[in-house]
Formats: structure tokens, C-alpha cells, sequence
């Protein structure tokens, strides 16, 4: 057999076992297991995964196969992405301070990488730095790190050759480190979210690495909502969310219903007189922020603050059609591009319903801008977006989504007039018009 029959044959039974290992260790498949073993809640990492490990001689050991996949960032989305063992996000790697811990990388794809650990530390032979600290691993290459976990808090892992490329594909994961004699104050659930941005074109399958700013679609843990899964919590409860950003912007995340504490970084869960109260913490390009609070009942948001970043693919270069009357020359318009639609004059909340009904039909492979369903109707949004949900009765370690929250009655928002006219609420500056009849007419229930 020749050496490189003999790397891929082992490559793909490595792959395979992981695979079967990775299908044992499944959140999906663990709802119920107990949430505490070895001192340490174990973080869940929304629809992701924890790498399995073994002990060898006294050492943790992992092994990270680097290969092309297929991913979904939401049903209507898929793509050839780059990842760790099937997946994108890499699966989370975790283990407690003081542990040795082995990590092979195995190398699957067409170019050599390496892997950086970011934000931990260690000998500089093992930073991972392609050319400054190591050889490159080149296709079908295995290599060996090896080092002690000398901290505790929320890192990560990504390449550090061809960087631009690899981490445009989807090359990234968490590293979480328990500190070894547990915490002052522990929580009931642990929480890992790694916030991404990916260049995927209308109508294309691949990332395009080239981008810099103009990105398609804003993922926590390479999902768009609603494909991202809500954070689950019962009341009370001390939750944790550890968060990572390897995306090329900040994100301000910001959550509804409770002011939180940001009590930990990529320096480890501070003091606890260092915690301060927040309601949005930026999380800024390769950092990481932890933030806790105690779960209060209700369907919560929790997104990022950037508005274009909670929605999904848009064209970047269109004309602002906001206020423009187009009637008339939609027709006009559709002699050069069948199938135009005349969109956005009264803003673009009405997206949503065009899609939904079918005949606006979009790019193929392409997500709408915004998509999530909720109980009072469309969402309206995509990208970094998805639901805190706290209910009273969960059982402890129960992740199951437990669906829309049941508001005590007399406690939601209601209509009072559907008279544009009503009251004799105070204005300033300068209304531009009074005439109740220029405005459009209520399309809630509105069928396509
Ligand atoms: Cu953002």
C-alpha cells in the first residue's frame, strides 16, 4: 500500500470512530444524563458538541481531524465549509486545570494548517504558529501537542496558517478549562457560544475568504436563527454563557429581561468584586466574555446589538428604495429582470411575508433575510438571534426546548385603537403628515 493509500485509509477509519464517538457524546442524545461529573458542570455547547477523550499514561487525549464538510447554517443554507472532526464549529475541547492534555491533529484537507490555542498558557513550541513555532502539517500529517493546563476560563482553538482562508471556512472551537477545586459560586448550566460571519453569497455554496466586511450570514456556533437553539433555563437558576468571537467585527450582545454579570474573560472567572452589572457586553474580535444571571420566567431575546447582524443573507449594493413609490414602473422594471418585485417602500418588515408565501422566490441556497415564527407571528429576524426560555417547572439538566411561554394573563402588550387618530398624545418637530388615510392599510393577517 502506498504511504498515502495507508494516511487516507487510517484517516478515514480515525474519522469514522470519531464520528461514532462524536454520535455517543451528542447533546441531542445526552438530555438526560446528570448535569455533574468529575467536579465540573459540563458546558453545553448550543448545537454543538464535546470532543470525547481518553486517558493515556495520565494524559487527556484528544484528536482533531481538519477536513472539508458539509454544514447547514439553517434548513435553505448549506455549504462546503473547512472544520474539526464533521463539524463547524469544531467540537468544544474540556478539561480542568492541572490536567495533561495530548491533542493530535490530524490534517484532512487540501492545504497544511496547525492549531493555536488560543489564549492559553504554555511553551512556545506548542503556540501552534505556523513557521514561527513548528512546521506546518501538511496533508494527511498527524501531529502531537502536548502540555498541562496551568488556568481555568473560556478559550479557543483555530488555525494559525493561512488564516484569512481556513478561518473564513470555518475553522474555530471553544477550549474550556474547569478550574480544579470547582467554584465559590457554581452554576446550573453552562453555556458555549462561538460568534462567527461567513461570506456566503447569494446563490452560492462556498465561504468566500476574500471578504472583509460585507459579510452574508451572522452565526452563533455556525447557526443562524432560528436554527440556533434557544438557551433553556428553570427559574432560579444560576445560568452561565461563555462567549468567543473569531468573526471580524465586534458584537455587542445584548440581553432582554434581567441585567447580568460579566464575571469571567479570557482571563478566567474574576473576583467576584470585579463583576459588574450590564444589560449588552461587546465581545470584541478574539476575545471572550463570560456573562451569568439568574433565570427569571419568560421567552428572553439574546442577540447581538448590531441590527444587520440579526438578519441573514441581503444584498449589499441595493438602492434604498425607503419612501419611494413604485408603482408604475415595477412592470417597467421587469422587462430587464423577470420577476422583480417592488419592495421596501414602507420599510422591509413585509420581506417576511413575500418569501414565506413562495412567490418571491430567492437565489437558490439562500435564507431569507428573516425567518423565526413566534406565537404573535413572524419574528422578523436571522443571524445572531435567539431565545432565552425560563419556565418554572424544567427538571434539572432538561435542555429540551420547552416552546412558547405562557404569560400569565393581563400581562401582555394589547391594542387599545385601531384609530390613527386616537388619543391627543404631545408631539414636537415637525409630523410630516396628519392625514391617518396616507397610511398603508394593516396587513397583519395579510395572506399572500
Ligand atoms: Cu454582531
Amino acid at each position: 500500500m502506498k504511504r498515502r493509500d495507508f494516511l487516507m485509509t487510517a484517516g478515514a477509519a480515525l474519522s469514522a470512530s470519531a464520528m461514532s464517538r462524536a454520535v455517543a457524546a451528542d447533546s441531542h442524545h445526552a438530555e438526560h444524563t446528570a448535569p455533574r461529573r468529575q467536579g465540573y458542570t459540563p458546558v453545553r455547547t448550543l448545537n454543538g458538541w464535546t470532543l470525547p477523550w481518553q486517558m493515556n499514561g495520565g494524559v487527556k487525549e484528544f484528536h482533531l481531524v481538519a477536513e472539508e464538510i458539509e454544514h447547514e447554517f439553517a434548513p435553505g443554507s448549506r455549504a462546503k465549509c473547512w472544520g474539526y472532526n464533521g463539524t463547524t464549529p469544531g467540537p468544544t475541547l474540556e478539561a480542568v486545570e492541572g490536567d495533561r492534555v495530548r491533542i493530535l491533529v490530524t490534517n484532512r484537507l487540501p492545504e497544511p494548517t496547525t492549531i493555536h490555542w488560543h489564549g492559553l498558557l504554555l511553551p512556545a513550541g506548542m503556540d501552534g504558529v505556523a513557521g514561527v513555532t513548528q512546521p506546518l502539517i501538511m496533508p494527511g500529517e498527524t501531529f502531537a501537542y502536548e502540555f498541562t493546563l496551568r488556568q481555568h476560563g473560556t478559550h479557543m482553538y483555530h488555525p494559525h496558517a493561512d488564516e484569512m482562508v481556513q478561518m473564513a471556512m470555518g475553522m474555530m472551537g471553544l477550549f474550556i478549562i474547569h478550574p480544579k477545586d470547582g467554584e465559590p459560586e457554581p452554576v446550573d448550566r453552562d453555556y458555549a457560544l462561538l460568534l462567527h460571519n461567513w461570506a456566503l453569497h447569494p446563490g452560492t455554496s462556498r465561504p468566500d475568504p476574500s471578504v472583509m466586511t460585507d459579510f452574508d450570514l451572522w452565526t452563533m456556533n455556525s447557526k443562524v436563527f432560528p436554527a440556533i437553539e434557544p438557551l433553556v433555563a428553570r427559574t432560579g437558576e444560576r445560568v452561565r454563557v461563555r462567549i468567543g468571537n473569531l468573526s471580524m467585527w465586534n458584537h455587542p450582545i445584548h440581553m432582554h429581561g434581567v441585567q447580568f454579570q460579566v464575571t469571567g474573560s479570557d482571563g478566567g472567572r474574576w473576583p467576584a468584586a470585579q463583576w459588574r452589572n450590564e444589560v449588552t457586553e461587546i465581545v470584541g474580535v478574539g476575545q471572550m466574555r463570560d456573562i451569568e444571571f439568574i433565570a427569571v420566567p419568560g421567552d428572553w431575546a439574546f442577540h447581538c446589538h448590531m441590527a444587520h447582524h440579526t438578519m441573514n443573507a441581503m444584498g449589499h449594493e441595493i438602492p434604498n428604495t425607503l419612501g419611494v413609490d413604485q408603482s408604475g414602473i415595477e412592470a417597467e422594471i421587469r422587462t430587464l429582470l423577470p420577476g422583480y418585485m417592488a419592495m421596501g417602500q414602507h420599510g422591509m418588515k413585509e420581506h417576511q411575508q413575500h418569501t414565506d408565501s413562495g412567490h418571491m422566490r430567492g437565489p437558490d441556497n439562500t435564507l431569507a433575510m428573516m425567518m423565526g415564527k413566534g406565537p404573535f407571528g413572524n419574528i422578523g429576524m436571522g443571524g445572531m438571534f435567539t431565545l432565552v426560555k425560563v419556565r418554572d417547572d424544567l427538571a434539572p439538566g432538561d435542555y429540551r426546548d420547552p416552546g412558547w411561554y405562557a404569560h400569565p394573563s393581563g400581562t401582555v402588550a394589547r391594542r387599545v385603537s385601531a384609530d390613527a387618530n386616537y388619543g391627543a398624545p404631545v408631539r414636537r418637530g415637525t409630523p410630516l403628515s396628519d392625514n391617518a388615510a396616507s397610511l398603508p392599510v394593516p396587513d397583519r393577517h395579510a395572506h399572500h
